[in-house]
């Protein structure tokens, strides 16, 4: 895929998470529950790294819940914190905390065996554009007080909101690295809608989501989008699905532009059902 990974905005919004980074105390980074692997950003892990970590995977409720548990074992075998989270409903809500509770303790111990009071903790929500930080954050908060939405990039600046007596809370703006050297991770990504929508080819976004239902999810195809050819090429499948939905060009021929679009939506609301993608991570060392 040939895609304009960075803009300016993305070269601004490093620079300010590098300079607020000395004043907080925890990096929260928010991962898709349904490829979390994949969307680790190894340039935000390297300004992080002498940060307490807390990987929350955001979006539970749209991955599959035995994938979101092997994934968190994984990464706590690797010796991370992680817990899931589902910010649209506040599910987690509590792990969250007492995770973050955790993983202030020493610093709070020190404060108070030095007789001090023990200040608010200051935590850094960070991650690739669109994973939820926003609403994360405003569900922590329990009220809006970051603009969010269901495109990538949608918060600019930072924002400081006190969340609780003991947690303050800094929005970041999504942060992606420059470049993507895996394709499958690349196509991950787009599916996930975290890189922006100009930035790949649908259709071959599209093509990779149909490969997934064809291995793994046929029935999706053959219930959900009445496909009566299974084991055919995956743009034959499109071509069955655009003829079902009959999106149809004026003259006739077969919208399939407009049919991938319809393919990405079904996926990103979770119609399709709850799919998480990065099993095969699970299998590497
Ligand atoms: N289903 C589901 N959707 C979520 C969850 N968290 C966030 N979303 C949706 O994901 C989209 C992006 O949310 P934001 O909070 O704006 O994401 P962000 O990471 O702040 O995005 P940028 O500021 O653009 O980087 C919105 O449509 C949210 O409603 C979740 O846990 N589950
Ligand atoms: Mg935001």
């Amino acid at each position: 895929m040939n895609i304009n990974w960075y803009p300016g905005h993305m070269v601004k919004a490093k620079r300010a998470i590098e300079e607020n980074i000395k004043l907080v105390d925890i990096v929260v980074m928010l991962l898709d529950a349904r490829a979390p692997f994949s969307c680790r950003n190894p340039e935000l892990e390297k300004i992080a790294r002498r940060k307490k970590i807390v990987m929350v995977l955001n979006k539970a409720d749209l991955a599959a819940s035995a994938s979101t548990k092997a994934y968190i074992k994984k990464l706590t075998d690797q010796g991370m914190v992680a817990v899931a989270m589902d910010s649209i409903h506040g599910k987690g809500q509590k792990e969250v905390i007492e995770a973050l509770r955790m993983a202030y303790q020493d610093k709070a111990d020190i404060m108070i065996s030095k007789g001090n009071r023990v200040r608010p903790a200051r935590v850094m929500i960070t991650g690739v554009p669109n994973i939820g930080k926003s609403t994360f954050l405003n569900t922590l908060v329990g009220q809006k007080a970051a603009r969010t939405g269901a495109k990538p990039g949608i918060t600019r600046g930072k924002q400081w909101v006190r969340v609780r007596d003991d947690i303050e809370f800094m929005d970041t703006p999504g942060l992606m690295w420059p470049k993507i050297d895996n394709t499958e991770q690349g196509l991950k990504l787009a599916l996930l809608n975290i890189i922006g929508e100009n930035a790949y080819k649908e259709e071959e976004v599209a093509l990779y989501l149909i490969n997934i239902l064809q291995t793994r999810f046929p029935k999706v195809l053959s219930d959900y989008y009445k496909v009566t050819d299974l084991g055919v090429s995956n743009a034959e499948i499109l071509e069955q699905i655009s003829r079902k939905r009959g999106h149809l060009l004026k003259g006739g021929s077969l919208d399939l532009e407009k049919t991938c679009k319809h393919l990405l939506i079904d996926y990103r609301s979770g119609t399709l059902g709850r799919i998480s993608l990065d099993d095969d991570y699970l299998t590497q060392a």
